[in-house]
Order: C-alpha cells, then structure tokens, then sequence
C-alpha cells in the first residue's frame, strides 16, 4: 500500500504509532519499525540522556529502518531533546501538545522531517508555511492531550487547507479505520490505544487488561477546564481529578504535576488508584493482545479489501 506518507517515511505501510509517554520505547518502536510501519519513541517528560539511550536501542533493534522521536512541547526537556534529535540524527520528529515554530528551521537544516501534530486547521496553515513535511490530524478521540474537533470533522478540513500529506489520528484501530482515513484525504494513520495491548508494549498488565475491558464509552476527558483536555480510562483517579479540578482547590501547575505522575503510575506499577491510565474511545474495540505485525498485517489487508 504505496500513498504520499509511505513515499516520504520511506516505510511499507501508511501507519505510524503514538509517542505515548512512558509507553512508546525502544522495544515497542522497534517492533512497528521492524513491521514495516513506523515506530516513535516518546520523549514525554523524561530527560535528554533517558531519550538517548532509547534511540540507541532502537537502532540496535531495528538496523538502519526509519524511526521516529515524539517531542511533547510542553516537557522542561523539550529544549533539550530538539537538540538530541540533531545530534542523533533521528530521521523523524513527530511534536504534540503546542506549536514547535521555534525549533522548526533547525530541524530541517539537519534533514529532519518533520510532522508536528495539528489540533485544528489554523495551526496546520501556519506548521506548513514554517517548512512541515507533513501533518498529523488528530481528533479528540485520541487518547491524551487532545483538541476540540473529532476526526471525522478535523482531517477532511486539514487536508483541504495545506498541500502537504496529511496523517489521520484519534478513533483508528483497524483496516475501517485505515481505508475511512484515505477516502477523508489522509494518507496515512497514526494510532496509540491499538498499541497499547501489543505484545511487544512493556506497560504493566493491569493498563492492558483495562484497555481490553475497557467499553465504547469507558474513557473520559479531565482538565477541560484548565486548557488541557487529556482523554483516559474511566478509574477513581479520573473522578477523583475530575473532583478536584472542579473544587477550585488546586493550582494548574499542583494538577499538571499530578496528571503527568499518573501516567507514570500507570504505565509502569499498573497502579488502578492514582494511575492516569491514558487511551482513546477506540478502546472499546480492543479486546486481545496482539504482535505487533498481526496488528498492522490485519489492519492494511483489512484496508485492501474495503478499498478495492
Ligand atoms: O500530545 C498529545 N498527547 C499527549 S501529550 C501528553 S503528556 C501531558 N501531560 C500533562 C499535560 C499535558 C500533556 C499526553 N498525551 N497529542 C498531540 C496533540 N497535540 N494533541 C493536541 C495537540 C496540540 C494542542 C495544541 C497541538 C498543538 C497545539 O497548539 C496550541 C498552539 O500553540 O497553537
């Protein structure tokens, strides 16, 4: 399956997976690289020297195949893992959660594409006019930090307003969403919540089980208020944040701080108390444990089909 994404990544299949912090390493990215997708590490909040280690691992397991590094803005190591990047010279930097402008010429001097996650079309217009190579289109069915527009409304209208490829995300998880994605204008996906069951994922078991209980209305947005939507798994967390936030009690920086250590809490103890277990509404839909190469084997095969 050949489109405008494969070209450019120089990957097999238009699919690329989520840099989902605390659950997007070397082995996971590796995997979907090996694949023939394209793998990200997730810079997330951790520190120059833990993302470079991770990068190094990946090129020991996936040789000279192209993979990528998500830089989440507002990390206090964003500064530093731009820099990494370059000196590493990781072929794909995938950002979200903010508009990566000021690192963007440095990034294409070093031949760097560069495909910065859009919540809307404004953005889109402005990354494009900055020298993106691409854009991921992500919907607020995604899992995480999210925007205001659904998928279904958000690629359409991306695709529209800029001549670069466009890569469909938020509510992807199989060969429908794939080929829907295509006939939106996108030319490729990127999912998260499908990888988060893969085997080759090294979340703790309990993450994976809730994905796999998890029910067509199970996740639910906290931080609305404050600017920063995140979409996760229904817990008493989520309530007890959801609680919090509307008490007025709390500073943004006490809440932030709370989510981000959530995150953590789920993806490495499984801790179903104070873990922010992060995943889309496509979650419902999970329900087995997969490699990752049956997952995007079956999603592109999938695809093919609908699409002829
Ligand atoms: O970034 C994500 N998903 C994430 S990041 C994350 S970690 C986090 N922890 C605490 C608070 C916030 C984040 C968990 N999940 N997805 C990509 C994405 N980017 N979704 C939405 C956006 C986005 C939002 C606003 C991108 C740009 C943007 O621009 C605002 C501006 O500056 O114009």
């Amino acid at each position: 399956m050949r489109t405008k994404i494969t070209e450019l990544l120089n990957i097999k299949y238009p699919v690329i997976q989520g840099g989902m912090a605390w659950v997007a390493e070397a082995y996971l990215a590796a995997a979907v690289t090996n694949a023939g997708g394209l793998g990200l590490i997730a810079g997330g909040s951790a520190p120059a020297d833990t993302i470079r280690r991770e990068i190094r691992k990946a090129r020991e397991l996936a040789g000279n195949k192209p993979f990528g590094v998500n830089i989440m803005l507002m990390s206090p190591f964003a500064e530093d893992l731009a820099e990494l990047v370059v000196e590493e010279k990781v072929p794909v930097v995938t950002t979200g959660a903010g508009s990566p402008g000021v690192y963007m010429e440095r990034w294409k001097t070093a031949g760097i594409k560069v495909i910065p996650v859009v919540p809307a079309v404004a953005l889109a217009k402005r990354m494009e006019r900055l020298g993106a190579d691409a854009l991921i289109a992500e919907g607020c069915e995604a899992g995480g930090h999210i925007g205001e527009l659904t998928t279904m409304a958000l690629v359409p209208q991306v695709a529209d307003s800029v001549d670069i490829p466009v890569i469909a995300a938020g509510g992807i998880a199989d060969g429908r969403g794939l080929a829907a994605s295509l006939m939106l204008g996108a030319h490729g996906v990127q999912c998260g919540t499908v990888f988060l069951t893969a085997n080759e994922c090294i979340i703790h078991e309990t993450y994976k089980e809730m994905v796999l209980k998890a029910k067509d209305s199970g996740t639910m947005v906290t931080g609305r208020k404050s600017g920063h939507p995140i979409r996760s798994l229904k817990s008493s967390f989520t309530r007890r944040y959801a609680e919090l936030e509307a008490s007025g009690e709390m500073t943004q920086e006490e809440l932030d701080a709370l989510g981000s250590g959530a995150l953590r809490k789920a993806a490495t103890e499984g801790d179903r108390e104070n873990g922010s277990f992060m995943a889309g509404q496509i979650a419902g839909m999970i329900s087995e444990c997969r490699p990752v190469n049956e997952i995007l084997e079956g999603m592109i095969n999938e695809a093919q089909v609908l699409l002829n």
